[in-house]
C-alpha cells in the first residue's frame, strides 16, 4: 500500500481524487468515478506515456507544429495551421490502453496492472486523414500501412528504433482516422498529445500517436521496437515478435462502474447498476446484466446520447437487492453479433482483456 503518489507536474491540472497514480507515466481513472454522462472529463482521463512527455514549449505556437506526410503522390510538410484550413470533423471514441484489464490476469504479466480505468470516451476534432491524403494526390501504390511517429525527444545513447513511439496500422484505417487538435472541446493538452495527435478510432490506445510529427503510408510495418516486439499477442511465457498479431482493433467489452465500486456499504433495496459498453469497430447492440455471477442475464437499458459506433454507451439496470452477497456482471453484444466472452484471452503481455467474469463486481448488501 503506502501513501498515494502525487500527480506529476505535466498532469498537475488533473483531479487527484479521481485517479490512481501507478507511476509518472501511467495514471488510471478510478472505477467508481466514471459517471453516466458519456464523455470522460479530461481531468479524470487516464494517462499512458511510453516516453516522458515533450517539453511544454511545443505548445507555444500550436499552428506552427509541423508534420511530414509521406507515401502520397505529393509528399509535403504541413503545419497545423495548414491542416486547420483543410477541413474539420469531430469523432467521439473510446480511448483505451491495450493493457486495460491487465490487473485481472492471475499470472501478473509485466506492465501496469490496470483495472478498468485505462480508458475513457473522448471527443476529438481535427481533419480526416483521407481529406489530407486526397489533397496530396492520394496514397501511392503498394502502401499497405499507415505509420505514425511521435514527436518526443529521444533519450541520448540509445538506438532510436528501440525507444521511438512509431506504430503502423493497416492503411484501410485511414477511412476513420483524424489528425486532431482538439480534445473535449479545447486544444489538446500536452499530456494527451497536443498540439497534434493521430486518432485511429476503434484501435487500442497505443495506435493513437501523440505529438505526431510524421504520417507515412508505407509498404511495410515500421521496425520500431514498440511495433515489432512490443504490443504483440504472444502466448504466455513467450516474448513478442513480428510473427505474432499486433494489438490493433478493439473488440466488444463492457463493465459495471457502480454501485459497490467505491467501497461504501450497500443498503438493501432499489439500486441502479450502471456501466459502459463499446464494440471496438462496431456499435453496441445490447448489454445484459447478471446479479448471480453470470448464471442468469437480463437486458439493461441504454441511457444518454448515442455518439456513434466508436463511442461507448452507458447502460443502466434497475434492481432491487435484498441483503446478501451478489456478483454483478455485464455482458455486451455488438451489432455484428459478437458477444463479450466470459474468459480473457491468455497472452504474455496481458493485452485485450474483455472477460466479463474478470470485470464482475462482488457486493455485499446489508
Ligand atoms: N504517443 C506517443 N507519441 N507517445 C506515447 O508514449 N503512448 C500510447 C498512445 N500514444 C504514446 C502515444 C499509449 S500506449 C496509450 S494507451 C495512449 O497514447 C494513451 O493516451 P492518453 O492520452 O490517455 O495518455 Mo497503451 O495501448
Amino acid at each position: 500500500a503506502g501513501a498515494a503518489k502525487p500527480l506529476p507536474a505535466y498532469v498537475g491540472w488533473k483531479d487527484p481524487a479521481s485517479l490512481i497514480v501507478h507511476s509518472s507515466t501511467t495514471i488510471e481513472t478510478k472505477r467508481s468515478v466514471f459517471g453516466t454522462s458519456v464523455i470522460t472529463p479530461s481531468e479524470q482521463l487516464y494517462i499512458r506515456n511510453n516516453l516522458p512527455a515533450p517539453d511544454v514549449s511545443i505548445l507555444g505556437n500550436r499552428d506552427a507544429w509541423e508534420i511530414n506526410i509521406e507515401g502520397v503522390k505529393n509528399p509535403r510538410k504541413l503545419t497545423l495551421g495548414d491542416l486547420k484550413r483543410m477541413g474539420i470533423e469531430t469523432t467521439a471514441m473510446v480511448l483505451q490502453c491495450s493493457g486495460n484489464g491487465r490487473g485481472y490476469f492471475p499470472n501478473k504479466p509485466s506492465g501496469t496492472p490496470w483495472q478498468v480505468g485505462a480508458a475513457g470516451c473522448v471527443v476529438w476534432s481535427g481533419v480526416p486523414v483521407r481529406w489530407v491524403v486526397d489533397a496530396l494526390g492520394g496514397v501511392e501504390a503498394g502502401m499497405a500501412y499507415l505509420t505514425g511517429t511521435g514527436g518526443e525527444k529521444l533519450p541520448d545513447g540509445l538506438d532510436p528504433k528501440s525507444v521511438i513511439v512509431e506504430r503502423s496500422v493497416p492503411a484501410a484505417a485511414l477511412a476513420d482516422a483524424l489528425l486532431a487538435w482538439e480534445m473535449n472541446g479545447v486544444p489538446i493538452s500536452l499530456a494527451h498529445g497536443g498540439p497534434l495527435r493521430l486518432i485511429v478510432p476503434g484501435y487500442t490506445g497505443v495506435n493513437n500517436i501523440k505529438y505526431v510529427k510524421r504520417l507515412a503510408f508505407t509498404a511495410q510495418e515500421t521496425d520500431a521496437r514498440i511495433m515489432s516486439h512490443g504490443y504483440r499477442i504472444s502466448p504466455p511465457g513467450a516474448k513478442g515478435d513480428p510473427s505474432q498479431p499486433s494489438v490493433q482493433e478493439m473488440t466488444v467489452k463492457s463493465w459495471i462502474n457502480g454501485p459497490g465500486t467505491d467501497g461504501a456499504p450497500l443498503k438493501a433495496g432499489d439500486t441502479q447498476i450502471h456501466g459502459v459498453a463499446f464494440g471496438g469497430m462496431n456499435a453496441v447492440a445490447k448489454v445484459e446484466v447478471s446479479l448471480d455471477g453470470g448464471k442468469t442475464w437480463q437486458l439493461a437499458r441504454m441511457v444518454g446520447p448515442d455518439l456513434g459506433r466508436f463511442a461507448w454507451r452507458q447502460f443502466v439496470f434497475a434492481a432491487r437487492l435484498p441483503a446478501g452477497q451478489f456478483t454483478l456482471a455485464s455482458r455486451a453484444t455488438d451489432t455484428a453479433g459478437n458477444v463479450q466472452p466470459e474468459q480473457r484471452m491468455e497472452n504474455a503481455g496481458g493485452y485485450n482483456n474483455t472477460s466479463w467474469a474478470d470485470h464482475a463486481v462482488k457486493v455485499s448488501v446489508a
